[in-house]
């Protein structure tokens, strides 16, 4: 019914409204107006939840009429725009990330005092939107922050899952996954637009025939259909008027029952079946960096891709027309990883079976548009789906796949003539007793730009991965180095960091973060030193009482907060860092504490549910950190803590508190990180391998700021084959003490044998993250971050090194060089609101 139209639309006076009051007693009335009038509450109601809805109703009034004006602003230009198509956007809170961008801070807190709230603790009740697993989500988020800021004309596509990435509980130290029904409170920040719903195709069946014409047409027929329905979020740029958006698609059944089975008298079955399409969006897939083999993803995956291109094509004939002979240079479609690839082959069909487009005309079309994003290089975690569930999902898409890679073939056959191995390798399809489509060769085929997310790993992909296609297409391959919004991560997380900057470097950094190396000068001045220091204590404090509240562990501000927060995954070694402590814990256990540096290490990360080593991981950092923090020796040197539901507004207070930044990965493996980026910011010290963005980091602080120690990828390369960890465990007195506590079940008293698995991946001359291989470079590099500490004027001098340098990681730098190499865009100011 809400598509339904009138006869009588309202003038455009009606939209003329005069700009909304930016001061306190403005917010304060408006307020009012909705706690009151809109929400109904009065003095019975206490929940915290109500003065959040009024505040962020008020802030989003704010938003919308620079959203309208944003919009104009475009549509008037008539400029090229780009979409950014991702399976995951892991947001944050919106409310003070709004407030912040619009400049608003102060005078919503004085119109909120007037009426006795607190903006901090209201603005803590918002849940946090998990719409994300890890770093790809979060990156996606970080994205359209810098596009929004730089005014780039750029529109987020994503799906609006009914639940979350899981909350995790922590009990008898296992992790214990608990839905995050986010919606549940309704979520003030998204615009419901069902005008401008879509209709997706699953199933069915194709047919052929001839039109008028005598051309030969193809139709995709008895297909199941779901509606898509968009829900818009707005997306503030930093104080400059422009808001972007980004388009989340929800499912839902189609409004015609099935007419065969109604009458059939199957009324329920035929209600039940509508349900089943509203699955599509109920959950996000709680795996980072790993496959997803399920069903019910390659259609989350179809769903996004169909969608989010029938609405630009909507929009396009809208503005233009059925005359496509411009799209491409007016628009651009980054696939954030191979999870919206099938956009490859559903353009292809759009624009064939629904625009009436010829082959190469289409093709051409979608070669122009699309560009490809690979952000792993882990074999599993390269999508790849059965030839068969194409075949019974998208039959159409199917044989659009099949057409694209007869023809990519000719084209290798006519480059590499008798090269049949070479034919193979980049097939499309990868043969076998159950073929698979190829997903991230599909992407490649089907973009313009393929690109890594570091220097390492966009290296490392033409070497080995995409290797043919380099050799083929050398000039689609390009690095495009992450970068996190210096936004959230500094200026609003830090809050005291921001202010003192302000004064020592003027203002100009939020926007322009190279200017944070006028700051390296000031490492040599005294008063700033401790001013710092004093900061860094203060955000100090904030964590650790969180981490008092979380996990009933002290950390005392004096020691080194030594942190690693990030999925918890085999190839990121949290084992290393957990070798470690036990390491410490052994020494204090021998007395061999003279000179020692306290110390509390936090972990923190989720594991995906289905993932045995990972969450055996958790078990064990708890079960050390039992140990540890019960044994009087160990007090006032050495503490451990995991914190559980590690999320992206417990990581707006850690990273303000930390001292050192845990990057300790097998070299080659971690694609960039972006974590490691958001501690350098905020001025901790990395201690790392040469790893991702790791060796970029190292690069712009110098060698003399960072805590380097490992093989190189190299390395790891030529030791595989030849690895044996257990001579290196023999001829390593403290690993081997440190595998003796581990094997003598030292921390699993009464569970023997609970930790043998992660035992055995140590001493496994297979292990393919060489543990052992890194623990005595990782404890010497400890050391020296150790007794770097004990200095604190060197300490401070590194630390303020480490923000004044880490200019290059804002993702404001990161999609300017999108933006110049690949999308292309221009930015449009809209006219100014007030
Ligand atoms: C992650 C990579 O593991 C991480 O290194 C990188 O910083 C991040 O993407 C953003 O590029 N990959 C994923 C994933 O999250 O699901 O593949």
């Amino acid at each position: 019914s809400s598509t339904k139209l009138i006869k009588n639309c309202p003038n455009d006076s009606t939209f003329d409204l005069p700009p909304l009051s930016l001061d306190a007693d403005g917010i304060a009335h408006d307020f009012k107006h909705y706690y009151v009038h809109t929400f109904g509450r009065d003095r019975q109601c206490l929940s915290a939840h109500y003065p959040y809805q009024a505040l962020a109703t008020t802030v989003r009034d704010r938003l919308m009429e620079r959203w309208k004006t944003t919009r104009q602003a475009y549509d008037e230009s008539g400029c090229r725009r780009a979409y950014y198509l991702s399976l995951e956007f892991l947001m944050g809170r919106a409310l003070s990330n709004a407030t912040f961008n619009l400049d608003l801070d102060e005078a919503v807190a004085r119109g909120l005092r007037t009426l006795g709230l607190e903006l901090e603790e209201i603005a803590s009740t918002e849940p946090d939107p998990g719409l994300g697993n890890g770093g790809l989500g979060r990156l996606a988020a970080c994205f359209l922050d810098s596009c929004a800021t730089l005014q780039l004309p750029v529109r987020g596509y994503g799906l609006r899952y009914e639940y979350g990435m899981f909350r995790q509980v922590i009990e008898n130290g296992a992790q214990v996954e608990e839905p995050d029904h986010w919606l549940r409170e309704g979520h003030p920040w998204e615009i419901e637009r069902p005008e401008f719903t879509q209709r997706i195709q699953f199933g069915g069946r194709t047919e052929t025939h001839r039109d008028q014409n005598g051309r030969i047409v193809v139709r995709w027929v008895d297909t199941h259909d779901v509606l898509a329905i968009p829900y818009d979020v707005p997306v503030p740029g930093y104080r400059n008027d422009t808001v972007n958006t980004l388009r989340l698609w929800k499912a839902a059944a189609t409004d015609e029952f099935d007419l065969d089975e109604f009458n059939a008298g199957s009324y329920t079955e035929s209600v039940a079946q509508k349900n089943a399409a509203e699955h599509i969006t109920m959950v996000l897939y709680p795996n980072d960096a790993s496959e997803n083999g399920k069903e019910l993803r390659l259609r989350q995956q179809y769903f996004l891709a169909s969608a989010s291109l029938k609405d630009v094509l909507r929009d396009w004939i809208r503005l233009h027309g059925h005359d496509f002979s411009r799209f491409a240079e007016l628009n651009c479609f980054q696939l954030n990883d191979t999870h919206p690839a099938v956009s490859v082959a559903e353009l292809m069909r759009q624009l064939l079976d629904e625009h009436h487009l010829e082959w190469n005309e289409a093709w051409d079309i979608t070669r122009r548009t699309l560009a490809y994003t690979n952000h792993t290089l882990l074999p599993e975690a390269l999508e790849r789906w059965p030839v068969r569930l194409f075949r019974q999902l998208l039959p159409r898409i199917l044989e659009i796949i099949f057409e694209i890679n007869a023809r990519f073939l000719d084209e290798v056959a006519l480059r590499w003539p008798g090269d049949i191995d070479r034919l193979r390798r980049m097939s499309l399809i990868e043969e076998g007793h159950d073929p698979q489509v190829r997903m991230a060769y599909l992407a490649i085929v089907g973009s313009f730009s393929v690109n890594g997310v570091a220097a390492l790993h966009s290296r490392l992909l033409v070497e080995g991965l995409f290797r043919d296609f380099y050799e083929l297409w050398p000039e689609k391959f390009n690095n495009k180095t992450n970068g996190v919004t210096p936004r959230r991560w500094l200026a609003m997380c830090n809050p005291g960091l921001r202010d003192l900057l302000n004064e020592t470097i003027g203002t100009g950094w939020t926007r322009h973060l190279e200017q944070l190396s006028r700051l390296a000068h000031y490492a040599e001045d005294s008063a700033l030193r401790a001013r710092w220091h004093a900061i860094k204590q203060a955000n100090k404090a904030r964590l650790a009482e969180q981490i008092h509240d979380l996990c009933g562990v002290d950390f005392p501000l004096e020691a080194m907060f030594d942190v690693q927060v990030k999925r918890i995954h085999e190839y990121k070694r949290q084992l290393l860092n957990v070798l470690h402590v036990i390491h410490l814990y052994n020494r204090i256990k021998h007395g061999d504490t003279a000179d020692w540096t306290p110390r509390c290490i936090l972990i923190g990360g989720k594991a995906a549910p289905g993932y045995f080593m990972a969450k055996l991981i958790i078990k064990l950092i708890n079960y050390v950190a039992r140990v540890v923090n019960k044994d009087p020796a160990t007090s006032g040197l050495l503490r451990m803590a995991f914190v559980p539901d590690y999320r992206v507004s417990l990581m707006e207070v850690i990273a303000p508190g930390t001292d050192l930044s845990e990057q300790i990965s097998t070299a080659g493996k971690e694609a960039s990180g972006t974590g490691n980026m958001k501690f350098m910011m905020n001025g901790a010290v990395t201690i790392g391998t040469l790893d991702g963005a790791n060796i970029e980091i190292r690069d712009q602080v110098g060698e003399d700021n960072f805590f380097l120690f490992g093989l190189t990828a190299e390395g790891v390369e030529s030791l595989r084959g030849h690895y044996d960890p257990n001579v290196i465990i023999a001829n390593d007195p403290a690993l081997r003490e440190v595998m003796n506590l581990l094997e003598s079940g030292y921390f699993n008293q009464f569970e023997g044998g609970l930790f043998d698995p992660i035992i055995h991946s140590i001493r496994n001359p297979h292990d393919p993250w060489m543990t052992a291989a890194d623990f005595r470079s990782y404890i010497e590099a400890q050391e020296r971050a150790a007794l770097a500490y004990r200095d604190r004027e060197r300490w401070v001098r590194m630390s303020i090194l480490n923000t004044a340098h880490s200019g290059y990681f804002s993702s404001d730098r990161t999609i300017a060089d999108y933006n110049r190499d690949i999308w292309r865009l221009q930015p449009v100011a809209p006219r100014p609101v007030a």
